[in-house]
């Protein structure tokens, strides 16, 4: 039996694909690159601004960043990485829909979660110390992403002796931790981090086999295919023309039993999913 329910923070979203489509996580970068004067009080309007237009176009959580994890970049100070979150927290804090803040530091956590974030998305996976600690006393969701390395050299040579095999270990040490740090199965979502030390076969190895992965771990999975690099290799388009190779990738995950998708073309994978929904609805 799929998990049907994530708890997460001050909502219940159904997860059931019976009832409904994967939900659509959108991506809020809140970097500098973001924007084209770097002037914060504009840049401000402009974030909630596109989170209005992700609302709009049918989001179901949206996931706000403000350090890049792209391959090679370097980290953000603490200070600097709570100055770009925190006015976007308070400002959407009544938006309706699940808010969901892309850290791996313990400090950002624990501020996120008094200011009422629903979900923690950690692309290391809780493995700071004190990051299980930061959230165990509260009911927000915890996405545990795998990552091989660090992002400033984690595409240098990515080796595993099996990739399926050694992500799985991976997780079930996490969800020990999680356990032991008395957090609710019920809150919990996994995703095996597409992109994150992984070559292109490591990446396709593990989109052929999220259903296995999701039947072995027996939680909620979230994927997030979007515009990345892969899909450059694959099609030989830059990152602003993979919207194609995004949905496809989308929908290929949702076969597989995804049923979180974090993407940037909010209003494209909406479209695309409720389709593929409709086209494949399990009706009894
Ligand atoms: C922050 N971030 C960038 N890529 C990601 C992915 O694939 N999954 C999750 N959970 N977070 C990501």
């Amino acid at each position: 039996m799929k998990p049907t329910t994530l708890h997460c923070g001050r909502y219940r979203l159904a997860l059931d694909r019976t009832r409904s489509r994967p939900l659509v996580m959108g991506i809020l970068n809140v970097t500098p690159d973001s924007f084209s004067d770097g002037r914060r009080f504009d840049s401000l309007e402009l974030v909630v601004s596109r989170a209005e237009q992700m609302i709009a176009e049918g989001v179901d959580i949206i996931d706000i960043g403000g350090e890049s994890s792209r391959p090679g970049v370097a980290p953000v100070p603490l200070d600097e990485e709570l100055r770009r979150v925190m006015p976007v927290l308070y400002a959407l804090r009544d938006c309706g829909k699940p808010l969901s803040i892309d850290t791996y530091k313990p400090e950002v956590m624990r501020e996120a979660i008094a200011a009422d974030a629903d979900m923690i998305n950690d692309i290391n996976g809780f493995r700071a110390p004190g990051a299980l600690a930061a959230i165990a006393e509260s009911d927000c969701a915890l996405c545990i992403m795998h990552m091989q390395g660090i992002p400033q050299s984690m595409q240098q040579d990515p080796r595993y002796d099996d990739v399926l095999h050694d992500v799985q270990v991976f997780f079930h040490e996490r969800l020990r931790a999680a356990q032991q740090a008395g957090i609710a199965s019920e809150r919990l979502c996994i995703d095996p981090g597409f992109g994150f030390g992984k070559t292109l076969e490591h990446n396709l190895i593990l989109l052929r086999h999220l259903g296995q992965l999701q039947a072995e771990l027996n939680l909620p999975l979230l994927a997030g295919l979007s515009r990345k690099s892969m899909l450059g290799s694959i099609t030989g388009k830059p990152v602003e023309a993979r919207l194609a190779g995004s949905l496809a990738a989308a929908l290929a995950a949702a076969v597989q039993g995804a049923q979180i998708i974090r993407v940037h073309d909010v209003a494209e994978t909406v479209d695309a999913l409720n389709v593929w929904q409709a086209a494949t609805a399990i009706t009894t």
